[in-house]
């Protein structure tokens, strides 16, 4: 079977607002600069960089009431939120490049209208180390990247909550978790909870990647839209070192490249976060290309023709 992809616009957006470790602003051209572009276009589809949104600078300062940087957490996110919601609109598919995964709460906000006004069902695949389910009230940091699901359920502030007009903008049965293995203590009661579908690296281990990716992926039909939120340290730090909340035990090549292989079998991808990239930490832009490596898996490009 021949896939066709819809047309594509990347993005950038240089910030590492939601973190508290500098450098994942640096993302947007890494990944330029390892050929993203140019790796979407030799699988046939039509991409196109619409340059980078922009947004206040990092005060790197302290947490108020549980929150770091919150009111440039929000300009941030409203920017993403137009800039995904212009692109959807246009019959495009958006690929943000961050920037921290903070920005995952404009992103799929913007998804999410998207398919209310469009009848179409969301299923989000949330590629990490970490569930990113905390609040104001459990976070150990106060970094909002460790806050985007929560805030997309409808826990967070008003001003994070409600860009799409409707809050929650998801619910917790729409989302599937790969490659979990760090949880903080209060976030993990909130997960249970709430029911969070979590194929951790426990469960990854004992089953295999091949079974909790069509557990995962089960019950999308050809009118589901499929968000991948792909936070690089899900993988593994020997094979990506560039990123700030490195966490051992993580997603190896071949496991990873399954995930991108199967999600571009499914035929439903709509949409993608390549965040938490930081340059600063990488080892000559190694995390930057393997990252674009999977992004041609997600675009069909397997090892042998299976067509
Ligand atoms: N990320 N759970 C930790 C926190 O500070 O809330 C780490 C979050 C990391 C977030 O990597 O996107
Ligand atoms: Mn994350
Ligand atoms: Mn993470
Ligand atoms: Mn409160």
């Amino acid at each position: 079977m021949q896939r066709s992809y819809p047309p594509v616009s990347i993005f950038g957006v240089p910030t590492d607002i939601g973190a508290s470790k500098r450098g994942a602003s640096m993302g947007p051209e890494a990944l330029r600069v390892a050929g993203l572009v140019d790796a979407i276009a030799a699988r046939g589809v039509d991409v196109r960089d619409v340059g980078d949104v922009s947004g206040p600078r990092n005060p790197v300062s302290a947490p108020v009431d549980g929150y770091r940087h919150l009111d440039e957490v929000t300009a941030w996110n409203r920017s993403v939120f137009d800039v995904s919601t212009r692109e959807l609109q246009a019959g495009r598919m958006p690929i943000l490049l961050g920037g921290d995964h903070c920005l995952a709460i404009g992103s799929i906000a913007a998804v999410a209208a998207h398919c209310r006004s469009m009848g179409k069902q969301l299923r989000v695949l949330w590629l990490d180390a970490h569930a990113d389910f905390n609040t104001h009230e459990l976070t150990p940091s106060g970094n909002i990247h460790g806050m985007p699901v929560a805030c997309l359920c409808g826990m967070g502030p008003t001003v994070l909550t409600g860009f799409g007009g409707i809050t929650p903008a998801i619910s917790p049965d729409q989302v599937r978790q790969i490659g979990i293995r760090s949880v903080d203590p209060g976030e993990k009661r909130l997960v249970q909870e709430h029911g969070l579908d979590i194929y951790d690296m426990r469960y990854i281990d004992e089953v295999g990647m091949r079974r909790a990716m069509e557990e995962a992926l089960e019950g999308m039909d050809a009118n589901t839209h499929l968000h991948v939120s792909f936070d690089v340290d899900m993988l593994d730090p020997a094979i990506a070192p560039g990123t700030g909340t490195r966490v051992p035990g993580g997603v190896n090549y071949r496991e990873a490249q399954l995930i991108m292989e199967m999600v571009a079998d499914s035929g439903c991808l709509g949409s993608l976060d390549l965040v938490e990239i930081n340059p600063a930490l990488d080892r000559r832009n190694a995390t930057a290309k393997l990252a674009v490596d999977l992004v041609e898996s997600l675009f069909g490009k397997s090892t042998l023709m299976r067509d």
